[in-house]
């Protein structure tokens, strides 16, 4: 292992959306940056392949307990991030076993690790509007009751509740953010925002003419990835370890993301959309919707999201279109 004076870190879920932008970020700090990856027979490199010669990657993974204390020993790590998930809902409903196999107990996993080799160490949980479920609250804030209604959902509860548990029984520094939708031209195409940027993209290039959705009437709070990571960050360097919401605060329908995305390609999205009722979930019409209020986040860690909805589907819609040689 080498021997630095950085601060070290490592990430667990590091090959995801937000593990990219969080390394990347935490090298900008002068941080030693460690991640934990999965063995995979496929290159699950590609949002860090940029990062390759900069950070050190251990093979691990959140449902072996041993492989995490190993790492943890060795690394002796100042903080702990913990975005490894089954981050999808509707796959959850599929795998619910799995899901909170990875999404619940993966969290407990890496606490009585931590708890185990050094309680200082700090930890990052990252949890979901999900665990709100069935609210009547909207906005959401950091007591709103919980009352998650799919497995995903369930299983952040559980990451979210054992996160409290260790800070409470323990005396550790651990942080739940309660995140809302965040997006970026790295969110993985079986989400939403991403799977219509595509779609433009291959549409323009003519390799696509038809795209099916489920629900386009639900509303979400989105955000950009790249400015949630940083109040991830600023939660680990409070006096003290408390929970919060990341958010914009801001809501918008599917249909208000085709509006925009589709506007700046100049094509209207009702000559493509198809409702296919196989995507739409089985807790989808339900009367909810996932706002958050960040204002504990804004007055406290002195954030706030920098990234406007437009300025979000334009850097999508952008990258995907130049994916394809494409400029906007
Ligand atoms: P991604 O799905 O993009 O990334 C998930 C990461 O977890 C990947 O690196 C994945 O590895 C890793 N992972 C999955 N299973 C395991 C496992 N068994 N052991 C170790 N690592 C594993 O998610 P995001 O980056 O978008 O989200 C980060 C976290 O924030 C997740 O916990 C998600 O649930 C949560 N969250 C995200 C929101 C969002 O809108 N993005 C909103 C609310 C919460 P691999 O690449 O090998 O699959
Ligand atoms: P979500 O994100 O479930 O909120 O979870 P997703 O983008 O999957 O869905 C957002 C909304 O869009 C509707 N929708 C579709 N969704 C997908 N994926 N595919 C479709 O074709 C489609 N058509 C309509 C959905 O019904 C939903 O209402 C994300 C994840 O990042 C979680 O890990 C995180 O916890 C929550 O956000 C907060």
């Amino acid at each position: 292992m080498r021997k630095t004076n950085k601060k070290k870190v490592i990430i667990c879920g590091i090959t995801g959306q937000d593990g990219s932008y969080l390394a990347e970020l935490l090298l900008k700090k002068n941080y030693e940056v460690h991640g934990i990856v999965r063995r995979s027979s496929n290159d699950n490199f590609i949002r860090i392949n940029h990062l390759l010669n900069r950070i050190t990657l251990h093979f691990g993974d959140v449902l072996d307990s041993l492989s995490l204390l190993k790492i943890i020993s060795e690394v002796k790590p100042d903080e702990v991030y913990n975005l490894a998930a089954q981050s999808q809902v509707y796959i959850g409903f599929d795998i619910p076993e799995y899901t909170s196999n990875v999404t619940g107990l993966g969290a407990l996993r890496l606490l009585e690790c931590i708890k185990l080799v050094n309680k200082n160490i700090k930890y990052f949980q990252a949890v979901s509007s999900e665990i709100f479920g069935d609210t009547k609250d909207c906005p959401q804030n950091e007591s709103t009751q919980l009352n998650p209604k799919n497995p995903y959902g369930i299983s952040k509860m559980y990451a979210y509740q054992m996160t409290k548990s260790y800070r409470d029984s323990y005396n550790m520094f651990a942080c739940n953010g309660i995140l809302y939708n965040h997006e970026s031209p790295r969110r993985s195409e079986n989400f939403v925002t991403r799977k219509i940027t595509k779609a433009i993209a291959k549409i323009i290039a003519k390799e696509q003419n038809e795209l099916f959705l489920g629900n386009i009437d639900d509303k979400r709070d989105w955000g950009y990835a790249k400015d949630y990571v940083e109040a991830m960050y600023l939660m680990l360097q409070q006096d003290k370890p408390d929970d919060y919401i990341i958010s914009t605060g801001e809501i918008h329908s599917v249909r208000d993301f085709l509006d925009v995305a589709f506007k700046l390609v100049n094509l209207d999205w009702h000559k493509y959309v198809k409702i296919n009722q196989n995507l739409v979930r089985p807790l989808d019409h339900r009367n909810v919707i996932f706002q958050g209020d960040n204002s504990k986040a804004k007055k406290n860690l002195n954030w706030k999201p920098k990234t406007s909805f437009n300025e979000l589907v334009k850097l999508m819609v952008e990258s995907d279109l130049k994916e394809k040689g494409i400029n906007l």
